[in-house]
């Protein structure tokens, strides 16, 4: 399954970047964003995961966030969070940079990990911006104000929405200087995200695919290892090992 020409870069590499999608996370039964079983299938994007949007209508989209919470409550990383968290100690330096606002990674042992679109387990005030931490709890239907008058919201990006700076920038940079780029799990649709892949491929770094599908820089990558990252990660953790 893995290359020799991989193998050679593996042996290589000092400096080893992910990025994840809602795709490593399908495997542990969270339902992904595009594609026949998509989350958005039966709501648009636009009508929910924007600020507009729950500034129109603040109990439907806290609601939306509320049921995609009891889809991920008691759900369990999949094997390839787990091949994940292993890659981090193989090399010297590593950073897995993630879309996904499900914690999985984290709670697969990962501990490098950029949360580009934040975090759904979190809570924040649209306003003051003060985080509000677990104490909400899935049951609560209706919106909660913050003791400065402001909504409570999800603590992830919509939409329209600037990317946390820190994390963006962290991300660019490994994405432009790193041995191995890792594009697992994502449907390279969604920006500046999906930038980072062509500016790695595009600063003369080896760039591997995992998908089972092809995506728009499928016909850019250097490798597209066909198939679930819940079977193809704990391959090349086999052959790291
Ligand atoms: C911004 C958090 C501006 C919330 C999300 C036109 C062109 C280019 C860009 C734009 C445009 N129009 C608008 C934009 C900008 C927009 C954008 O990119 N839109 C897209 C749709 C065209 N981007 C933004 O708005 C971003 N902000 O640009 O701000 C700005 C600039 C300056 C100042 C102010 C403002 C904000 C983007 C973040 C939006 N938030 N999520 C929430 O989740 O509710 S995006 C959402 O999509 C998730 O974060 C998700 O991670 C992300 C990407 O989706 P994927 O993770 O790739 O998931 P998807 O379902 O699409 O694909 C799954 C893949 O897995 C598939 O390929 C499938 O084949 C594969 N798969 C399935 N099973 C497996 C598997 N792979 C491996 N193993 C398996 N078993
Ligand atoms: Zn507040």
């Amino acid at each position: 399954m893995v290359s020799q020409q991989l193998k050679d870069h593996i042996k290589k590499a000092r400096r080893v970047a992910v990025l994840t999608g809602a795709g490593v996370s399908a495997e542990s039964g969270v339902p992904t964003f595009r594609g026949e079983h998509g989350l958005w299938k039966k709501f648009r994007p636009e009508e929910l995961a924007n600020f507009d949007a729950f500034m129109r209508n603040p109990e439907l989209v806290w609601e939306w966030y509320q049921y995609r919470r009891s889809l991920i409550y008691d759900i369990e990383p999949n094997p390839g969070h787990f091949a994940l968290a292993k890659m981090e100690n193989a090399f010297d330096e590593f950073s897995l940079i993630t879309q996904n606002i499900d914690g999985l990674h984290q709670k697969a042992g990962s501990q490098r990990v950029i949360e580009l679109h934040g975090n759904i387990r979190r809570n924040k005030c649209a306003t003051c911006g003060e985080f509000h931490e677990d104490e909400i709890p899935i049951t609560q239907k209706k919106v909660i104000k913050c003791h400065c008058g402001g909504l409570i919201r999800p603590d992830v990006v919509w939409f329209g929405e600037m990317l946390p700076v820190d994390a963006i920038r962290n991300a660019f940079e490994w994405a432009e200087s790193c041995d191995i780029f890792f594009s697992v799990g994502t449907s390279a649709i969604v920006h500046p995200a999906a930038q980072l892949p062509i500016t790695a491929k595009q600063a003369g770094i080896y760039v591997v695919e995992v998908n089972p599908d092809k995506t728009p820089i499928t016909a850019y990558v250097d490798e597209h290892l066909q198939g679930p990252s819940g079977e193809i990660l704990p391959e090349i953790i086999k052959f790291l090992e």
